[in-house]
């Protein structure tokens, strides 16, 4: 076992899951780039993701890159760098997106497969239309409790309700192929779901999968947000996670997936080889335990040895 491998967890400068820094000049033979993104205006929840990012560093560090079931080193097969945080912008939201959409388009157009860890779930709204823009056509499919469906709220069109609705109105994304799996709970409006039926965006309700069963299901939506694209983007949102294995987060909700269901999910949406993904609405002060970082950081190796293949 290598000195880096017996390395102290608390020690050091915490990086996500101890890989090497790199800026866009330096990404080198990097296969991902894992960017922080400390987003969380325009958030109708409880506020707190914008620290998100830096929980997922620190917990990550407990994070080995060896896979004991699968027999491969995640980190040897699927080199990844921590890219940094994008700056973001607090007072300007649209200033904020477009730095978003560069930052995906630019790690996109280097041949480097972009994750994001949020922030609340509003920043996937400039991550999918940076994707969008290295693609002919792209597919979303987004892994929430909530539809996401809002034309706006507030008269504002760039909140956590409408990070869905937005990616339909992507000029390459037909609509059809926008998919929310996991829906549940008490807090999606009824002008939600018909925004949704109005735009042709399909979703799957949380017992409607339980009653098809979780892996029928999940491929379907995979094949319906897949089906004639050239690129699929996946956003997780971790409050699609039953709140007792979530509970750091804006808006927890009860019923919502088992922890193995949630891994089981992350690792076949990186098996759909998606072209970029975010993890958002890590809100860690929300999380005495630590779980929800956790389970976050599980999240992404799960994602990201799909991708490799695995
Ligand atoms: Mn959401």
């Amino acid at each position: 076992m290598s000195h880096d491998e017996l390395r102290v967890i608390q020690a050091g400068v915490a990086s996500f899951f101890g890989r090497p820094m790199a800026t866009l000049e330096t990404l080198g033979s990097a296969r991902c780039a894992i960017a922080g993104i400390p987003w969380d205006e325009g958030n109708a929840g409880r506020n707190g993701a914008n620290y998100g990012p830096r929980s997922f560093r620190d917990v990550s560090s407990w994070f080995f890159g060896y896979n004991a079931e699968g027999d491969f080193d995640l980190w040897d097969e699927f080199p990844t760098v921590d890219i940094g945080d994008i700056p973001i912008m607090p007072p300007n939201a649209q200033k904020t997106m477009e730095l978003i959409e560069e930052h995906i388009h630019a790690v996109r157009m280097k041949g480097v497969f972009p994750l994001s860890i949020g922030g609340n779930h509003a920043l996937a709204i400039g991550a999918a239309r940076g994707a969008a823009r290295t693609v002919k056509k792209m597919g979303y499919l987004s892994i929430d409790a909530h539809l996401d469906t809002a034309d706006d709220w507030a008269g504002e069109r760039l909140t956590s309700g409408c990070p869905t609705m937005r990616a339909a109105e992507i000029s390459n994304v037909d609509p059809k192929n926008v998919v929310v799996f996991g829906v549940h709970g008490w807090l999606n409006p009824r002008d939600q779901v018909e925004s949704a039926a109005r735009m042709g965006i399909s979703w799957f309700g949380g017992a409607a999968i339980d009653r098809q069963g979780l892996k029928e299901s999940l491929a379907e939506a995979i094949a319906i947000a897949s089906d004639g694209v050239d690129g699929l983007y996946v956003s997780f949102d971790l409050d699609s996670i039953d709140a007792s294995a979530m509970p750091g987060t804006g808006t927890p909700e009860p019923g919502g997936f088992t922890p193995k269901e949630a891994l089981y999910i992350a690792r076949e949406l990186g098996r759909a080889n998606p072209i970029a993904a975010d993890i958002v609405e890590l809100a860690p002060v929300y999380d005495l335990s630590g779980i929800s970082s956790r389970m976050a950081c599980a999240v992404a190796m799960e994602l990201l040895s799909g991708v490799a293949g695995r």
